[in-house]
């Protein structure tokens, strides 16, 4: 069998929920290919050669409706029901209600409760998942404190920002071979945030302002550029950021976020209908706008976003 799960904390903390649920001993996990909502041939080809499929924390109906197999789906997001019989969804979201994490559906449903099933909704919700008793509870259980647990979810979530597609996957392996205490100082985690946090120090060094806006732009292979633009706006001050990264694994990457006081004056909504009226593949909320291209292509998007906030 095959366990499919998303990049994140959740997903990982998730898939490592299951396979100890299930006591599982040859290991077989998976993750798409980070930063893209699809199944590849790779994963293809194992659900083919697999006898059950398990899919975790990834919101992909359309995906998991094609699947062949016996399959289980075990998902938090607001999704639609899954028609095909052989699909066994798990989903509290289609009773109506809300649950942080799919590390928390697992564990309720299996009744296996430990730090995971926290770490999963930490990853998920924020410091928003202090407030839920329970999660509070696992933490102290294994003598967590918040700050330790907000530090196993930014060295776990490091391989997703890294592009490590091999070092997700092998998380879930290290997950269930050290305890959430000695990954504190699991030195390949820690080796990936330090990289992260220099790619993002460098990246604000190349600032420019233009009415309390900033202009960022850099090239990294790293997906920092959502924590570039949150830098700038939540702790430099800046109305708004509007980032480059102009070599992202061969393609362009853009992002804009402005700050409450100006989302009043910009709608970034209507900006991301132009971009995509335009053809370009963008996406985000009223605050926040993310947008991948050719790197040919940045000088257009760059100009239909300008063409918004120019008169701001
Ligand atoms: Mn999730």
């Amino acid at each position: 069998m095959v366990v499919i799960h998303h990049w994140d904390t959740d997903g990982i903390t998730s898939a490592a929920l299951l396979i100890k649920a299930l006591n599982l001993e040859n290991l077989f996990n998976l993750s798409p290919p980070i930063g893209e909502f699809r199944f590849d041939e790779r994963i293809k080809r194992a659900v083919e050669e697999a006898e059950r499929v398990y899919i975790l924390d990834l919101n992909l109906p359309s995906e998991v409706e094609k699947i062949e197999k016996d399959t289980i789906f075990i998902d938090h997001h607001p999704q639609e029901r899954i028609e095909n019989p052989l699909v066994k969804q798990i989903n509290p979201a289609l009773s109506g209600e809300e649950t942080l994490s799919t590390s928390f559906v697992i564990s309720r449903y299996f009744d296996i409760w430990n730090s995971w099933s926290a770490l999963g909704t930490i990853g998920d919700a924020g410091t928003k998942a202090f407030e839920i008793p329970k999660v509070r509870e696992l933490l102290a259980r294994e003598n967590l404190s918040e700050k330790e647990a907000l530090r196993l979810v930014e060295l776990i979530d490091s391989n997703y920002i890294s592009m490590d597609r091999e070092g997700v996957e092998e998380a879930v392996r290290v997950m269930l071979e050290n305890s959430a205490r000695e990954l504190l100082t699991y030195e390949p985690w820690i080796k990936k945030v330090e990289e992260i946090k220099n790619a993002i120090e460098n990246a604000i060094l190349n600032v420019e302002k233009e009415d309390n806006v900033a202009l960022i732009e850099f090239s990294s292979p790293l997906n920092i550029i959502s924590k570039v633009a949150r830098k700038a706006v939540w702790e430099m001050g800046y109305d708004g950021a509007l980032v480059i990264n102009s070599d992202f694994h061969g393609k362009a990457q853009l992002y804009f976020r402005v700050s409450p006081r100006m989302v009043e004056r910009i709608d970034l909504l209507k900006v991301i209908k132009e971009l995509k009226a335009k053809g370009f593949s963008a996406g985000g909320k009223r605050e926040v706008l993310g947008c991948i291209c050719e790197k040919k292509g940045v000088e257009e998007a760059l100009e239909i976003i300008r063409a918004h906030f120019g008169g701001v």
